[in-house]
C-alpha cells in the first residue's frame, strides 16, 4: 500500500457545474475497470456485442493524469470488475443475463471471461498499477459493493475522488453515486471516461453535473493536469 507523501496544498479545479477547491492530501485518483476484458477484443465487453475500440480514447488521458498523480504522490486506486473462479460471488441473474457470445466464466481467448486471475481480468498494459498502488477487486458495478474500498478511503483520510475509467454510464456512474451517498466529493474526468455508446457517455457525464452537481463535478484531464502541475510547483 502507498505511503502517501502527498503535498499538503490545495488547488481549485476548473469543473462543471462550478470550480471546486480540493486539498490534495485528502484526494485520491480512482481508476475504474480499465481491464482487457472491457477494452480488448475477445473479452467480456465484446462478448456482449460491443465495439470495444470505443473505449481506447480514455487510455491516453488517464495515462497522463496517472503519471502526474504519481509525481504528486497522490493515492492511486485501481478497480477491476470480476469474479472468483467458482463464480460464488457472481449472482446467477448476472451470469444468465442477455445473449452474449460467451458467458461469465466461459473460456475465451484471454482466459475465462471476467474471472479473477485470468489474462482478460488484467488492467491494460499502458495503465498497469505500480506495486505500491491499491487494486480493488469488485464483483459488482459499484466499487463500494462487497469491497474494502470504504475502509481504504477512511484509512487514508480521503474526502475527494478524481474518478475516471469505463464505462461512463455503468461502473463509473454507479461508483460515483455510491461515493456521493457516502459523502465523498467526486470529480469525474470526462475525457478519462468512455462508453461503448458515445451518447451514453455524454448523458452519463451530464447527469452527474446536472442540478448544480447532483452527484458530483465533471472536468477534463487538461484541468486536472494544470491543477496538479500548479500543486507540484507550490509543494
Ligand atoms: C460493465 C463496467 N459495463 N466496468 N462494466 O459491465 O462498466
Amino acid at each position: 500500500m502507498q505511503a502517501s507523501p502527498t503535498p499538503k496544498v490545495g488547488s481549485t479545479i476548473v469543473a462543471e457545474p462550478a470550480p471546486i477547491a480540493i486539498d490534495w492530501a485528502s484526494t485520491a485518483l480512482l481508476i475504474i475497470d480499465m481491464q482487457r476484458d472491457f477494452l480488448e477484443p475477445g473479452g467480456f465487453g465484446e462478448t456482449l456485442g460491443n465495439d470495444v475500440s470505443q473505449l481506447a480514447r480514455a487510455v491516453a488521458p488517464i495515462g497522463a493524469v496517472l503519471k502526474a498523480a504519481r509525481a504528486l504522490g497522490l493515492l492511486v486506486i485501481h478497480t477491476r470488475e470480476g469474479h472468483l473462479p467458482d463464480l460464488s460471488d457472481a449472482p446467477p441473474a448476472k451470469v444468465a443475463r442477455g445473449a452474449p457470445s460467451l458467458r461469465i466464466g466461459d473460456p475465451g481467448p484471454m482466459g475465462r471471461i471476467l474471472i479473477r486471475g485470468e489474462p482478460g481480468h488484467d488492467i491494460v498494459a499502458a495503465l498497469a498499477p505500480e506495486d505500491d498502488e491499491i487494486v480493488i477487486d469488485k464483483p459488482g458495478k459499484g466499487a463500494f459493493y462487497a469491497t474494502e474500498l470504504g475502509d481504504v478511503l477512511q484509512k487514508y483520510g480521503v474526502e475527494n475522488l478524481l474518478v475516471c475509467g469505463v464505462t461512463t454510464e455503468v461502473c463509473v456512474n454507479t461508483t460515483v453515486r455510491e461515493a456521493n451517498d457516502r459523502g465523498y466529493r467526486c470529480i469525474v474526468i470526462g475525457d478519462g471516461c468512455a462508453s461503448y455508446f458515445p451518447e451514453f457517455h455524454q448523458a452519463g457525464l451530464a447527469m452527474i453535473k446536472a442540478q448544480g452537481g447532483i452527484f458530483g463535478w465533471v472536468t477534463d484531464s487538461a484541468a486536472i493536469l494544470a491543477a496538479m502541475s500548479a500543486a507540484n510547483a507550490d509543494a
